[in-house]
């Protein structure tokens, strides 16, 4: 099949997550136009096609972790507990992918290693490990913001005589029943397997470098009177979860921290600890968690007395409170403080006590504390958001690569695009919104899917942002980040969990409902931060 334009494709995507699905879907069958798509893995279902660790689960309540415009699904719709794990994720978004077609669109375990535009004939080229060339006039990425894996390279790591495993690539078919297993990493990841783990395995040692505020999850089952309710308020929900700041189903609060009696305070904190969830732990509380200081430190005291509370060994206590801000991505889980209390669970703070070395029989400590393993788990998270970009060869106009022009932290144009880099749409790429992810990448996938809906009725050849209004963009997410508590905390947010990465606002903190202002008043203004149909061939003279 050719594109209109003379290449291969019109399109070429990259990813069957949530967003490339979405993409093939609204340009596919909705533009008519022709698509050819690629995916590293053997199918789709991205982050929730490699995340098959024990005790993988969403912590986006079920009702909007889903796609709101696929009301077909909905219909049928069944789930069991307030949140998803990661079958019935990966179930869903492999029904939704047979019910929309969408595979025969896709070259699997295919990876794309290079993108390059080609300035003279105004197109992308692209390259894949199989290596195939082929061409599209448009390129679009969604190559996860959360699927890059961190893997630090400690040292002797090849000496170990065990089994090693990242969370983010987990193998099918393991059975960890009777190992002594070691996990590294206390993030959302590491807490959800570790909470697993422990009654399973014969020993756990908790590797953990920084402590994390852990609220409840409150999973409670969901019987189909409830699921119901949802189906029948299903619109009004979905216009809440899109014009509101974190998109996670709750009203966020409008009461300022201070404005109310200590004892008030207290009851607020112990209501929403009860009824689970962080995201509303953060937001639902007071207005103001996330940026005062007191209103901060009052929310990290109050889980600091839950944990000394709930840990029956002081030391451990002291060892799992956090000493840094209420700052990182808010975690929530089962029952997760309960598991210091297992006899065969060991916590080793490895921020006073560094990993020295993994030897044959397990790993070493700095201070010479030998825990033997047969299995390490690296719940160590992802080089988040730009990971996959500067990791792949992709040049714009010039042959400038996106590797250069990130190189003191990743920018970008609305969370999508990139100055220089006609014709190219990201989907959750740097400063885009910091929400439950799924309406997020509605949005954007419907946004950009409307631009190349204009730029064909209208014969354009190129669109990309103007440089000033990209600068612009990034300088608005800095200042809306400084007025948070989030860059003071060291977190992937920031880029400050890869040694090296340089610390950069990678998200607008500004909420869906105005990102969605934002992406429409530039639909509204023509269009006028873009540029059109600069041109493709080099004008000498
Ligand atoms: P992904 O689902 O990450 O898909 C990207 C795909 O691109 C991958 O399959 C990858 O193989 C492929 N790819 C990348 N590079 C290439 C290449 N060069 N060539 C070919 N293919 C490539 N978000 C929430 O909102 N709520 C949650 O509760 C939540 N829980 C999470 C739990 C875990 C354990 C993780 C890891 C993430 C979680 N997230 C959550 C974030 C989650 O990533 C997003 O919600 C969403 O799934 C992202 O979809 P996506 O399509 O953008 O990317
Ligand atoms: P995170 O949140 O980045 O957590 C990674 C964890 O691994 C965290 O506890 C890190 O400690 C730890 N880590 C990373 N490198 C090391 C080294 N070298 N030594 C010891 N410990 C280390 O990733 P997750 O996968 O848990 O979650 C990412 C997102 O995915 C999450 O928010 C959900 O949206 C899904 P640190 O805190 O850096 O000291």
């Amino acid at each position: 099949r050719m594109g209109k334009s003379g290449a291969d494709f019109d399109a070429i995507v990259v990813g069957a997550g949530f967003g490339g699905m979405y993409t093939i879907y609204k340009l596919r069958d909705e533009l008519g136009l022709s698509v050819q798509a690629y995916e590293n893995a053997s199918d789709v279902g991205g982050t929730w096609f490699w995340n098959r660790y024990p005790g993988a689960l969403s912590d986006t309540e079920s009702f909007a972790y889903r796609y709101s415009f696929d009301k077909e699904g909905l219909k049928n719709a069944k789930w069991k507990t307030r949140y998803l794990t990661q079958p019935e994720i990966f179930g869903y978004l492999q029904d939704f992918a047979t019910r929309y077609d969408i595979r025969r669109s896709y070259q699997f375990n295919t990876k794309v290693t290079a993108a390059n535009f080609d300035e003279a004939a105004g197109l992308w080229r692209v390259t894949t490990d199989r290596g195939q060339q082929v061409t599209a006039k448009y390129l679009i990425t969604g190559l996860g913001l959360l699927s890059a894996t961190n893997t630090p390279p400690f040292k002797g790591i090849d000496k170990f005589k065990g089994d090693i495993f990242h969370t983010g690539n987990w193998p099918e078919g393991i059975d960890l029943s009777n190992k002594r297993v070691g996990v590294i990493g206390t993030g959302s990841t590491g807490v959800q397997l570790i909470i697993a783990l422990a009654p399973v395995v014969k020993h756990l040692t908790v590797l953990q470098r920084s402590a994390q505020y852990v609220v409840p999850i409150g999973n409670w089952p969901e019987d189909e009177a409830r699921i119901n309710e949802y189906k029948v308020r299903y619109d009004e929900i979905w216009e809440q979860v899109k014009n509101s700041v974190v998109a996670f189903g709750f009203e966020e609060s409008t009461v300022p921290f201070h404005s109310v009696s200590p004892a008030e305070q207290q009851q607020i904190f112990e209501n929403i600890w009860n009824k689970g969830g962080g995201f509303r732990f953060m937001f639902e509380t007071f207005s103001d968690i996330a940026t005062d200081r007191d209103a901060n430190n009052a929310a990290a005291d109050f889980i600091k007395r839950k944990i000394a509370k709930i840990v029956k060994d002081p030391e451990t206590a002291k060892k799992l409170m956090p000493n840094d801000l209420y700052a990182k991505r808010p975690l929530c889980a089962v029952n997760y403080y309960d598991v210091y209390n297992r006899y065969n669970v060991t916590l080793k703070d490895v921020k006073s006590d560094p990993i020295a070395e993994f030897t044959e029989r397990g790993v070493r400590l700095e201070s010479g504390d030998m825990s033997e393993l047969d299995v390490v788990v690296f719940a160590t998270g992802f080089d988040a958001v730009d990971g996959h970009y500067t990791r792949m060869n992709l040049t714009g106009r010039e042959g400038v690569s996106i590797k250069e022009k990130w190189s003191d932290g990743p920018l970008g144009y609305l969370g999508m695009m990139e100055a220089g880099f006609p014709n190219f749409f990201m989907i959750l790429g740097p400063n885009g919104p910091f929400t439950n992810l799924p309406p997020a990448i509605e949005t954007q996938v419907e946004w950009f899917s409307d631009a190349i809906k204009m730029m064909e009725e209208n014969g354009h050849a190129t669109m990309e942002p103007k440089q000033a209004a990209a600068n612009e963009w990034v300088e608005t997410c800095r200042d809306i980040a400084d007025m948070t508590l989030f860059p003071q905390a060291e977190s992937w947010i920031f880029g400050a969990n890869i040694p090296g990465k340089k610390n950069a606002v990678m998200f607008y903190l500004g909420g869906i409902g105005n990102y969605r202002t934002a992406l429409q008043s530039v639909v509204n203004d023509g269009y006028s931060t873009m540029m059109f149909d600069r041109f493709n061939v080099r004008q000498d003279g």
